[in-house]
C-alpha cells in the first residue's frame, strides 16, 4: 500500500457538461493514483443512503434529487494525505468561494451542483469506497 485513500464522485452537473476528462486530468496532475473507477447512476434510494448524514439539512431533498438526476463517475484515489490534499484540490463547497485553479472554481456551477464530492475523513473515505466498490474492484499499492 502506498498512501491513504479518498473517495470522489464527479457529479451529474459536471458529467453532463462534459468535464469528466478535465477533472480527471486535474486529479492526475495533482499526484493522485486512480485505484478504482466507474460510470454509474445512483437511484434516489442509494443517493439518500449515501447522504444520510445530511438528512436533517434543508437541502437534503434537493441534494438527493440532483445526485440521482444523471450519471456520476465514482472513484477511489490513493496518495499520501489523500483526504486533506483532495479537499484542497477541489476547493470550497460554494464555487464562489473556491480558490482559483481548484476543481470547483473551474468546473462547478453552484453550491448545490458543485462538480465533485470528496471524503471529509479517512474513516468516511473507507465507508464511501466500500459503498460503491467491492474490495476486489479496488487496486491499491
Ligand atoms: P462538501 O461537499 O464540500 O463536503 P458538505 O458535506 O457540507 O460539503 O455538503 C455535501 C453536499 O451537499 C455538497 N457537495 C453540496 O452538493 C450540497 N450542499 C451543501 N450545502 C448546500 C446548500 N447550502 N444548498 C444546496 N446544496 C448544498
Amino acid at each position: 500500500m502506498t498512501g491513504n485513500i479518498t473517495f470522489t464522485m464527479i457529479k451529474p452537473d459536471a458529467v453532463k457538461a462534459g468535464h469528466i476528462g478535465g477533472i480527471l486530468a486535474k486529479i492526475n496532475e495533482a499526484g493522485f493514483r486512480i485505484v478504482a473507477m466507474k460510470l454509474s447512476k445512483l437511484s434516489t434510494e442509494k443517493a439518500g443512503e449515501f447522504y444520510a448524514v445530511h438528512a436533517a439539512r434543508p437541502f437534503y431533498g434537493e441534494l438527493v434529487e440532483f445526485m440521482s438526476s444523471g450519471c456520476i463517475v465514482a472513484a477511489v484515489l490513493e496518495k499520501d494525505n489523500a483526504v486533506e490534499d483532495f479537499r484542497k484540490l477541489i476547493g470550497a463547497t460554494n464555487p464562489a468561494d473556491a480558490a482559483p485553479g481548484t476543481i470547483r472554481a473551474l468546473f462547478a456551477k453552484s453550491i448545490g451542483e458543485n462538480a465533485v464530492h470528496g471524503s471529509d475523513s479517512d474513516e468516511n473515505a473507507q465507508i464511501e469506497a466500500a459503498f460503491h466498490f467491492a474490495g476486489t474492484d479496488i487496486f491499491r499499492g
